[in-house]
């Protein structure tokens, strides 16, 4: 019998969501504008395919959903707060995000900022908490910051974000795609497989191959994205179809094409799921995943 994809996330999507309903401060606790900001977004309905990659990166080394949970939840917190981030008019300017109005539509600019940030700092708040037991729980704790520190700031998001916004308008070549891609969406992608790997103890071994793998099926993710962006519908999306044409954004089918940007996605893909088999039936999620990255239809 072949492995049940949608099964296996929306029952764990379900307990992220649980979780980050007990990880979120009280929309009564003050500042409630603040904390009602926050949980707008992080409950518009996200497909929180990031915490399900902590889980199942952590599961390909034989860990569990529970031990990772916090680390879930908070990569979750980071990936929502550039969404707010990534919408406001200095940035992507858009209107819709998750099929909602944008957070900076319903509780202004100012508190839009501002629950980005706090998001990010609970994230690491999250983190702090999530050393697990024995002897190197620590070194895995300092290994998983280190992780996604990289992959959310200038090294990795922020760095792709800025680079993608500096390339806006102009006419940029394959290597500069590949940067802005890397950075502003594989890298967090990579982190999410790889901090689960971490926490649950996967080998030096195992941990590279996870890095190179969440390194393929993140890019595969953005060059899909683009080719959304060309093929979908505003209603599919669930945020204004069509912008990075409008927008002459730096993209895989602007720059390749839809046909080849296509081909490219899915030989990604079959090799990180090459990589995947040594790991056995315990991957059978990351390699689903993989599939459902290119697959996706929003
Ligand atoms: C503002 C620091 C900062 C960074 C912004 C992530 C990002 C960088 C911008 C968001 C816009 C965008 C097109 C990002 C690429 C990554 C991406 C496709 C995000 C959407 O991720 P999904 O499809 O969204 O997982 P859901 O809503 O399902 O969680």
């Amino acid at each position: 019998m072949s492995f049940d994809l949608a099964a296996y996330m929306a029952e764990r999507a379900r307990a992220v969501d649980e979780a980050l309903g007990r990880f979120l401060p009280a929309e009564s606790a003050p500042p409630e504008t603040l904390h009602r900001a926050m949980r707008y977004s992080v409950f518009a309905g996200g497909k929180r395919l990031r915490p399900v990659l902590v889980i199942a990166g952590a599961e390909a080394v034989g860990g569990n959903m529970a031990a990772v949970m916090p680390t879930a939840c908070a990569v979750e917190m980071i990936h929502t707060y550039s969404l707010i981030h990534d919408d406001l008019p200095a940035m992507d300017n858009d209107d819709f995000r998750r099929g909602s109005p944008t957070n900076h539509k319903v509780f202004g600019e100012a508190i839009a900022i501002l629950a980005g940030d706090a998001l990010l700092t609970l994230a690491f708040r999250l983190l702090a908490d999530s050393a697990p037991g024995g002897p190197d729980g620590g070194r895995r704790l300092h290994d998983v910051l280190v992780e996604i520190a990289d992959a959310a700031g200038s090294a990795g998001m922020v760095g792709g974000q800025v680079a993608d916004i500096e390339s806006e308008g102009k006419k940029v070549g394959a290597e500069t795609v590949d940067y802005i891609h890397t950075h502003k969406t594989a890298a967090l992608i990579r982190a999410s497989i790889c901090a689960g790997a971490i926490l649950a103890g996967g080998t030096e071994a195992q941990l590279s191959a996870l890095s190179l793998v969440g390194r393929d099926l993140g890019l595969a993710f953005q060059i899909t994205d683009d080719i959304l962006d060309v093929t979908a519908t505003t209603a599919e999306l669930g945020k204004t179809a069509g912008k990075d044409q409008a927008q002459q954004k730096a993209t895989y089918p602007a720059v390749h094409g839809i046909e080849a940007s296509r081909s490219r996605a899915a030989g990604l893909v079959t090799e990180a799921q090459w990589a995947l088999d040594r790991f056995g039936a315990r991957a059978e999620p990351l390699c689903a995943l993989g599939t459902f990255m290119i697959e996706r239809k929003a």
